[in-house]
């Protein structure tokens, strides 16, 4: 747990490490019921992932990206935004993109192979963006467009700790800066990027501080407490959305978390960290803080607890159901959704394909 990372200037941190709220910080105004539905998708997250790692282990999925240690950030932010507001995720957003009504049985699909898990046919969210970095320059077009017609939408793009060694990085927010876009990027700091450290990926002290160079606003914040994320985004998503009238400005919001389990399950992070790392920042569980918090508020007590820990039990086991008893997809879906108008190459291989699959069949082709 890095102190160089810390910005003195702009952290912002409400709850310590306890749930107790930290002396002259102020709690942003939820209602119970908001901080408890908060509280609930962060538990679903955190189950979710579980259940979706054992999943790959026992050979019913394919590789997974968990986000356990990284439910604060994205439910946190996800809360401030409205429900027309837009999200460009990267591929580990799996709570983030659940508060645009992308299902669980949706984003299992998707890992499962299946394209169609990616379709966000009509919502305000991006498909799943694996290549690193890449969603940033689109985030901001996004917005950009969303500005030039008029609408008051804002548009948050989510990217880890190494995306921002890319040139797409500099590109997005440069442009986003130049041209006022409403967008907001949110940084998830999990300290790695695969087995490559944060301290390799950028000699800066922050990576908030990045934001100077694009002429806007860069604010650091401990992803790890729900509270600190939701008031920095909703202070993001009024600069972004401009109730003033003047031009919007786009914020950089670096979320300093961990993730706690590997990269993705084709990883092994054991080979390039310490355990003593891990549980260091286990300490700091967003999901433990908050639940401290709302029972001290007397929000929570151990009934609503254990109702909700069988309510989302049981969601994620339709999840799983509905993902698995979905038909398989046609095998010719990988040549679709990447070009308009089909490339010769591609359609030479799509023939071969054809030509493959009347020998063997759909069943043998899958296996
Ligand atoms: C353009 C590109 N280069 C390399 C990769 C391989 N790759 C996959 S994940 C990853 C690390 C990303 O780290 P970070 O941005 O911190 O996100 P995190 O996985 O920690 O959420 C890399 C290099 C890729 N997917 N895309
Ligand atoms: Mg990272």
């Amino acid at each position: 747990m890095s102190t160089l990372q810390r910005d003195p200037d702009t952290r912002v941190e409400i709850l310590d490490e306890d749930g107790r709220v930290r002396d002259g910080a102020t709690v942003p105004d939820l209602d119970d019921a908001e901080l408890v539905e908060m509280y609930r998708e962060m538990r679903l997250g955190r189950h979710f992932d579980q259940r979706a790692v054992s999943l790959q282990r026992q050979g019913r999925m394919g590789t997974f990206p968990p986000m356990s240690g990284q439910e604060g950030a994205q439910v946190g932010s996800a809360h401030a935004l409205r429900d027309d507001d837009w999200i460009i995720p990267s591929y580990r957003e799996h709570a983030a993109v659940y508060g645009k009504d992308v299902g669980l049985a949706e984003t299992l699909q998707y890992w499962m192979g299946d394209e169609r898990g990616n379709q966000m046919d009509g919502k305000p969210v991006f498909p799943a963006a694996v290549p690193i970095a890449t969603q940033i320059p689109h985030a901001t077009g996004l917005a950009w467009a969303s500005k030039l017609k008029d609408e008051d939408r804002v548009f948050m793009c989510y990217f880890g700790d190494g995306a921002t060694s890319e040139g797409d990085f500099h590109e997005g927010l440069n442009f986003a800066g130049v041209f006022d876009t409403p967008s907001i990027f949110f940084c998830n700091n999990n300290q790695w990027a695969i087995s490559v450290p944060r301290e390799r990926q950028t000699a800066s002290q922050t990576i908030a501080q990045k934001a100077t160079a694009y002429g806007f606003d860069g604010v650091q914040v401990d992803g790890m407490d729900p509270l600190a994320v939701y008031k920095v985004t909703r202070d993001a998503v009024e600069k972004a959305r401009n109730p003033d009238g003047d031009a919007p400005r786009p914020t950089l919001i670096e979320a300093v978390q961990y993730r706690f389990g590997a990269h993705t399950t084709a990883d092994d992070p054991s080979v390039y960290r310490d355990d003593e790392e891990v549980e260091q920042w286990k300490d700091r569980d967003p999901i433990d803080r908050l639940e401290k918090y709302l029972r001290e508020e007397g929000i929570l007590d151990d009934e609503r607890i254990e109702t909700i820990t069988d309510e989302i039990e049981d969601e994620v086991a339709d999840a799983i159901d509905a993902a698995e008893s979905t038909e398989r997809p046609d095998p010719a879906g990988i040549f679709q959704h990447v070009f308009d108008q089909q490339p010769a190459r591609i359609a030479e291989q799509q023939a071969a394909f054809e030509r493959l699959r009347d020998r063997h069949g759909d069943e043998e082709l899958l296996e």
